[in-house]
């Protein structure tokens, strides 16, 4: 597969919805779109990232940066690539920017998917045609908005509630949840490492609501503290921020510091990365589920082709394009296929066509690297 042309376009969207974390107020969605041209096939990908390192220490900015001073001109450099899951190797003597080499190599396997004529699932190896999928609530200014988008997003038939909790505004809500909704919804909390050990009673409070699981509660770096809370909680904590590598699932498995983990392709490095600590859950049986970070509709389809695996057993955070955006960027958008259910396109590649028009009106620029450019 000889790969004539990369682009990489920058766009700005506007959220429909107001969303915030333990770490801030996102306040619209920056990214790259990087398309890899062959012959008359493209590739997409979407990078992860959000306008401040705030979730990790990647912006849109250094993933930009890091895509045009060294992994470009390393695609570009290495003899023909055979199969995209040669590109994690390739980027390895680069440390970390996880997301920029994700979305680089998102991109490759798109197109190897269409150059294969098969989906991105089948290229993965996903079996599933349909995948269930859940939504991912932010913190609101009152438990009474809460609820109000719990009752909305239960009402269109999503199959897991997440919320998201710090001091202050964690048992409060959940409880109010449950009252309101009672013992049966499925429901999480997601942190984002708002909380140390030492507010280890207010976690313990949260273990008689019955939660799916309590993602990420401490630092965004631990395994070790993860792994004494653990031992003092009936609930499962679920990973995300300290899972950059399988590696990283490894150690955490091994520490006992959680019995799920929420993978994310552009937080661990690209597909490749996903499919290996996929794997190494499954055969550990720690179940995993596909979180999100705002993405817009080609991200989204790269989530859709990853859950298609088969250890990706609890619903993810990968919710219909109406969830987030006005419009979307690719055609059709996504929408529930069922309630609380997306089919898995069996189409070639990501199974969704950009919409040219849309794109184009949140594009801000948009740069083009040919190999002989790189080479000169
Ligand atoms: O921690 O999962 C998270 C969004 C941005 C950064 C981090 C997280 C999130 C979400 C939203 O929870 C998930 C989504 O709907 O895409
Ligand atoms: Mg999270």
């Amino acid at each position: 597969m000889k790969i004539d042309k990369v682009e990489l376009s920058r766009l700005r969207m506007p959220l429909k919805i107001r969303f915030e974390t333990s770490f801030g107020l996102i306040p619209f969605k920056d990214f790259l779109v990087v398309s890899v041209h062959s012959g008359n096939l493209t590739g997409y990908a979407e990078s992860a990232s959000l306008p401040y390192p705030v979730y990790n220490e990647e912006t849109t900015g250094t993933i930009s940066y890091i895509l045009k001073e060294f992994l470009i001109p390393k695609l570009f450099s290495s003899e023909s690539i055979t199969h995209p899951s040669e590109i994690h190797e390739l980027f390895k003597p680069i440390r970390r920017h996880n997301m920029a080499k994700a979305v680089l190599e998102g991109a490759i396997w798109d197109l190897y998917a269409k150059h294969q004529g098969v989906s991105l699932a089948r290229a993965l190896g996903g079996k599933k045609r349909e995948i269930e999928v859940g939504v991912s609530i932010g913190i609101e200014d009152t438990v009474e908005e809460v609820l109000e988008k719990v009752g909305k997003f239960t009402d269109e038939g999503y199959k897991k509630i997440k919320v998201k909790i710090k001091p202050g505004q964690d048992v409060k809500v959940i409880r109010a949840i449950r009252e309101e909704y009672g013992p049966d919804l499925p429901l999480m909390a997601d942190a984002n490492s708002a909380y140390t050990l030492n507010d280890i009673h207010i976690l313990k409070e949260l273990d008689q609501y019955n939660l799916i699981m309590i993602e990420q509660p401490l630092a965004h770096d631990d395994i070790i503290d993860h792994a004494k809370l653990q031992k003092q909680l009936v609930t499962p904590i679920c990973l995300d921020e300290s899972i950059h590598t399988a590696e990283d699932a490894r150690k955490a498995i091994e520490l006992g510091s959680c019995k799920i983990i929420n993978i994310k392709v552009g937080r661990v490095g690209g597909l490749t990365e996903a499919k290996k600590i996929h794997d190494l859950c499954e055969s550990n049986h720690i179940p995993v589920w596909c979180g999100g970070m705002l993405e817009a509709g080609i991200g989204r389809a790269h989530n859709i082709a990853l859950s298609s695996l088969n250890n990706f057993s609890i619903p993810g955070d990968t919710s219909a394009s109406d969830r987030y955006w006005a419009y979307d960027i690719v055609q059709p958008e996504i929408i529930l296929s069922k309630p609380g259910k997306l089919e898995v396109p069996t189409s070639h590649g990501i199974g969704y066509e950009i919409n040219k028009t849309v794109f184009d009106q949140y594009l801000i620029n948009k740069e083009t690297f040919t190999n002989e450019l790189i080479l000169q």
